[in-house]
């Protein structure tokens, strides 16, 4: 073992979800050494602990683990489980982490981000429950991050990543696993695979687009393997450093592929894509894509549906920018509803207090309490085992939804690389005008609240402040306004729309919307601060 004297780093400050960073930020000298470090010491030192690593296998993926085991090992780490190759998904490892009842893991993925030498990468820390680490630990880590001077790491030989079974490095057991195997075993407690056998086996037809990212085998295992989906269903199946060229972000404008498929003559009856590290889902029916918010709604109303939530769902919680649209389910089972900050970490406190069973973001993020992070491949079979049990088309689930509980048409606008200085200028002016907003009018809409989003758990009361700018109508219309936390270039402003209709279902989202969009660009001067007009995603 040698400590290698540090130069620290100012700017490991963990975002929404990790470390995110250019892939060669990552590769300088002592960068991912110092980081690691400073996690194993912001969790108050490794020795005799347990943890799961693993990533999305991205460009610089297999380099990271090595030097991650040799920095755990150095530090006096009992043992690290590995999948195979190095390579875990995001919701397989939260699943490893609790099943083998370790002492965390460490992920890494910069998730719907780019991959390769001159895109991104990223590096996160969960707990023992599964979860990414909360504000505390991941302050913690930076602090310690920007004040390092040294750390400690065994020189060895790179383990052998690529056969299943045990080892050993500078003393500390390495343990390689199936990255697969358990995450399937999981899901077949928690859907009626056989139901949905049945389905494939009557000639339902479905296209999964792994984006050449980390879901390829997992989907492949189950919905070719074990359920019976014909192969071929899976494309883009193999997982590839850089992810094929693609941008693995599992929405209309990325997915752009599946979404022809969908909207063409003989589209199958089912879509879906999932995202870099395998934790995010879009979901498309034939001829109609479903938009997340409304998603998680149609989960909450019918996960009773399948086996593992046969007995009902305990509460659900969304993130403060997903639209209200599960509200309105949880009002109407009679359970608990939460409203929580941006980032997957806020939902731990109330899925291990029991609170909870489903929690969703708007950004394409579904999960329960079967792990800790969002779960793209487990919200595609939730959505399949419903669809078998209903016997109906998506399309004609959705219409159902609407009539019995209306629509909330939603929409996000995303302007990314905006000049960083530019963009906090429009959200100072903007949080500094929020008092005069109330009573005003602007496009025919009245203003009957604005904030900027403060929360406080429930559980731990732990608060957090500045988690967005909200603008209410007194028609139950609202405007969000927040920066991205995952970027890596510049800032991402993120504007959140949503309308609530009590009819007419079939409109265009951005047509319903249109008044609140030009009531946003009036009240935030998004042209007059960044220059923009036109989003760059919309969603
Ligand atoms: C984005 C999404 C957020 C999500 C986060 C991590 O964060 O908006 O809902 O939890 O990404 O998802 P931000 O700060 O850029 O808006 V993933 O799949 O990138 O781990
Ligand atoms: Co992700």
């Amino acid at each position: 073992m040698t400590t290698i004297q540090t130069v620290a780093f100012d700017d490991q400050k963990p975002g929404t979800s990790g470390l995110r960073k250019k892939t060669r930020v990552f590769m300088q000298a002592h960068y991912l050494e110092n980081f690691v470090q400073a996690i194993f010491n912001a969790i108050g030192g490794a020795k005799g602990k347990t943890f799961i690593v693993g990533g999305d296998g991205r460009f610089f993926n297999d380099r990271a683990v090595q030097v991650i085991l040799r920095i755990a090992a150095a530090n006096g780490a009992a043992k690290v489980i590995v999948g195979q190759g190095g390579i875990l998904s995001t919701p397989a490892a939260s699943h490893l982490i609790r099943s083998r009842k370790t002492d965390g893991g460490i992920i890494l993925s910069a998730s719907h981000n780019p991959g390769g030498e001159d895109e991104d990468f990223g590096i996160k820390f969960n707990m023992p429950n599964g979860g990414p680490a909360p504000e505390n630990i991941t302050d913690a880590m930076f602090r310690e991050a920007s004040v390092l001077v040294s750390y400690n790491i065994v020189e060895a030989q790179d383990v052998d990543l690529g056969a299943i079974g045990e080892t050993t490095i500078g003393g500390m057991a390495v343990e390689v696993v199936d990255c697969v195997a358990d995450y399937a075993a999981l899901m077949e407690t928690l859907f009626d695979f056989d139901k949905i056998r049945a389905m494939f086996a009557n000639g339902f037809r479905m296209r999964f687009d792994a984006m050449c990212a980390v879901t390829g085998p997992y989907a492949t295992e189950i919905l070719e393997n074990r359920l019976g989906a014909p192969a071929g269903t899976v494309t883009h199946g193999t997982p590839l450093p850089d992810f094929g060229g693609m941008h693995p972000d599992p929405n209309p404008t990325w997915a752009h592929e599946l979404m022809a498929e969908m909207m063409g003559d003989d589209a199958p009856n089912f879509g879906a894509a999932s995202d870099g590290d395998g934790d995010r889902n879009m979901v498309v029916g034939r001829g109609i894509y479903v938009s997340p918010s409304d998603s998680l709604a149609v989960l909450a109303a019918n996960a009773h549906l399948a086996k593992g939530y046969a007995k009902g769902i305990a509460g659900v919680a969304r993130s403060m920018p997903t639209s209200a649209a599960v509200d309105r389910v949880a009002a109407d089972l009679g359970i608990e509803a939460f409203e929580t900050p941006t980032g997957w970490k806020f939902f731990g406190n109330l899925l291990d207090a029991g609170r909870v069973t489903l929690c969703g973001e708007e950004s394409f993020g579904t999960g329960s309490d079967h792990v800790r992070e969002k779960d793209g491949l487990w919200a595609v079979l939730l959505w399949l085992n419903i669809l078998a049990v209903r016997g109906q088309s998506v399309s004609e689930i959705l219409e159902a939804h609407w009539a019995k509980y209306g629509r909330n048409y939603y929409s996000r606008h995303d302007f990314e690389a905006v000049d960083k200085d530019k963009a906090d200028a429009m959200m100072a002016a903007l949080r500094g005008s929020l008092a005069d907003l109330p009573g005003r009018e602007i496009e025919g809409l009245k203003i009957a609240n604005a904030d900027d989003f403060a929360y406080t758990d429930p559980v731990d009361g732990s608060t957090s402040a500045k988690q967005g700018v909200r603008i209410l109508f007194e028609d139950g219309s609202r405007i969000v306004m927040r920066l991205s936390g995952t970027g890596t270039q510049g800032a991402t402003l993120r504007l959140y729309l949503e309308r609530y209709a009590e009819s007419g279902f079939d409109q265009d989202p951005q047509e319903a919307l249109a008044p609140v969009i030009r009531a946003a660009q009036g009240l935030a001067d998004i042209q007059g601060y960044t220059g923009r007009v036109t989003p760059d995603v919309i969603t």
